[in-house]
């Protein structure tokens, strides 16, 4: 009878996970006679979720490539932070996760107390998300060289021999959270994380030591990948490199927050979007009595608690910032200062998970959205909000200028932005920022762009382009500040936009005869989402995942909705414009498609 309940079970797991099936684990299920204890089980435990085991390991055991492990909020592998225990995902590609496993208030409580080890046969489908690793005298992960991917998880409060918390994990590692690591024992200090390869939104810091990267048994694919991250308030280098001279060892680091200190190794080929500065955590943690706890003083004692206060590593801002306790019956606080990793990480990404609004100011009046943030939470919805500058945009309105970013001045050599497009009769023409002019009062810096068109003969050759009273403003007058409505105005596009809404745009921004204006549509989602009821190919974009982009549809005089006449991509600029699709730019450094019009004709890259 039980084994065809398992049977049956096992069928409609299969059912409802298409080939895969679904096991659960839970410490403290109903029918476990003995709660928190895995060596006492529910007798019909079977990885249902009416009867989940309750131990980690014994789901992986029973698990099969492909199946997924969700594990119940509980304390796993050692019931004690100063016991070894090891969790061993035995080669096996599973995906264990925790109940909501983007949530880091849920990977808070779902505590792995000890060892997580991989063997290194495990592919890029493994998946170890949504999790807490502590044990003050053993915790971490070791990954043997394994492609797993690793996300959402806190490392946090271990302390073993040689400091060393996350090792040899080959696979993708994203937004985790690596904090307040030390050692207890005397075997010397390593790098708190060592032989990975790929970091994107990690927050690093208050470790006993920092990152190493290395090109060890790097094959002809392998590349170093640091990606809007913080690695900050680690004792001695952040970030050290072990190179092996035989091997390649290319590298992408990006988009990330380090100390202005002399404690940051700077390599040759770091770009010019990596900052230095503090990043205004809200608190970090600390080492209550550390010196007891190295003697092995294990238990709070004559008052004394021996253990690790937590810090919490969410960003201050002015604007709004998650609160994991509520305050005023809100997790959204806001602080005196802003953290400068906040809406600072590569302006192209997606929003993912993060807010544009938080709930109890739709319109923005506060807080507004303007890029991911660095670090761990930067694409989940805790993710702080940067302050609004000036009036409210609205409810779901979103930022042209993020859309349509002309450059940065603090930035200079990144802010020579260029874009290359084909007239209708196919030839290849330029626009691109030749400068610009600000003045800066308190926070409000206004900014002026020289933008240039290349030939092109019938458009103009120069118009100064800036963003003022809501409106992106294209003209041939030298403006004046404060930045204001020019007299005569060569296009205009309104700056907040909402989907959904309808409102006139310009069709040729350029052209030297007189612009026309035509009605569109509102359209926001990836590019594939925008183009997938238009009769335009995608094939003829820049490649590119294109995650967020703002179509504007033209609206016939029957009311249907056509083609997009203009499409504006997070971070990049126009895709289409008066039609035409870009086929190449330089943007913040990189380079798109196509980037040449020698001989007037560009060949379609
Ligand atoms: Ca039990
Ligand atoms: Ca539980
Ligand atoms: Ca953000």
């Amino acid at each position: 009878m039980k084994s065809e309940c398992v049977a049956l079970l096992l069928v409609l797991s299969l059912l409802a996970g298409g080939l895969h099936a679904t096991i659960y684990v839970d410490d403290n299920a109903p029918g476990d006679p003995k709660p928190y204890d895995p060596n006492s089980s529910d007798p019909n435990e079977d990885g249902s979720a009416a009867h989940p085991f309750d131990s980690i390991q014994k789901a992986i055991d029973a698990a099969g490539a492909g199946d997924t492990i969700v594990v119940a909020p509980g304390h796993y592998l050692s019931n004690s932070n100063w016991a070894y225990a090891e969790l061993d995902f035995k080669g096996k590609s599973v995906r264990l996760v925790s109940t909501a496993p983007t949530d880091f208030t849920v990977a808070d409580q779902t505590i792995l107390c000890g060892m997580v080890i991989f063997q290194g046969d495990e592919d890029p489908n493994c998946l170890l998300q949504g999790f807490k690793i502590q044990n003050y005298w053993y915790g971490g992960i070791l990954g043997n060289q394994t492609r797993a991917t690793i996300s959402h998880c806190i490392i946090s409060g271990n302390g073993p021999c040689g400091a060393t918390v996350l090792k040899d994990v080959c696979g993708r590692i994203a937004n985790c959270l690596i904090v307040d690591n030390t050692t207890f024992h005397d075997c010397g200090v390593l790098p708190a994380v060592s032989g990975c390869r790929t970091l994107v939104n990690c927050t690093i810091a208050n470790n006993l030591s920092g990152v190493e990267i290395s090109n060890d048994g790097f094959s002809a694919t392998d590349q170093i990948t640091i990606h809007n991250c913080i690695i900050w308030g680690n004792q001695g280098t952040q970030v050290m490199e072990r190179r092996n001279s035989s091997l390649p060892m290319p590298e992408q680091i990006d988009y990330c927050l380090l100390p202005a200190d002399a404690s940051t190794l700077v390599t040759r080929s770091w770009s010019n979007t990596i900052q230095y500065g503090d990043p205004c955590f809200v608190r970090l943690g600390r080492w209550e009595n550390a010196a007891l706890i190295k003697a092995g003083v294990r238990a709070t004692r004559g008052g004394s608690f021996t253990g690790l206060i937590e810090g919490d590593c969410h960003l201050q801002s002015e604007g709004w910032r998650w609160s994991p306790q509520p305050i005023h019956g809100s997790n959204w606080y806001y602080d005196i200062v802003t953290s400068p990793a906040v809406s600072a990480g590569d302006p192209m990404d997606s929003l993912g998970g993060e807010l544009e609004r938080v709930p109890d100011d739709p319109e923005g009046r506060l807080g507004f959205n303007h890029a991911i943030e660095l670090g761990a939470y930067g694409g989940t919805a805790q993710a702080s909000l940067a302050p609004t500058n000036g009036e409210a945009p609205g409810v779901g309105a979103v930022d042209l200028e993020d859309y349509w970013p002309l450059g940065s001045t603090s930035r200079e050599e990144g802010s020579s932005y260029r874009w290359f497009i084909h007239d209708p009769q196919g030839i290849a023409r330029e626009f691109f920022v030749s400068g610009y002019m600000s003045s800066g009062r308190g926070d409000v810096t206004s900014v002026a762009y020289h933008v240039t068109t290349a030939n092109a003969a019938d458009w103009v050759t120069k118009v100064n382009c800036y963003y003022a009273n809501r409106t992106l403003y294209l003209t041939q007058e030298t403006p004046t500040m404060p930045l204001q409505a020019p007299q005569h105005v060569q296009a205009q596009y309104p700056e907040y936009l909402v989907a959904g809404a309808t409102i006139q745009v310009p069709y040729d921004p350029f052209t030297k005869t007189p612009v026309e204006y035509r009605s569109v549509l509102v359209q926001r989602g990836t590019l594939a989402e925008v183009l997938a009821d238009t009769s335009i190919d995608p094939a003829q974009f820049l490649a590119g995942s294109w995650p967020d982009v703002i179509a504007l549809r033209e609206i016939s005089e029957d009311g249907t909705t056509g083609d997009p006449i203009v499409i504006f991509a997070r971070g990049f600029g126009p895709l289409l414009l008066a039609g035409q699709p870009v086929e190449g730019a330089v943007v913040n450094g990189k380079s798109f498609g196509n980037t040449t019009i020698s001989g007037g004709r560009a060949t379609r890259g």
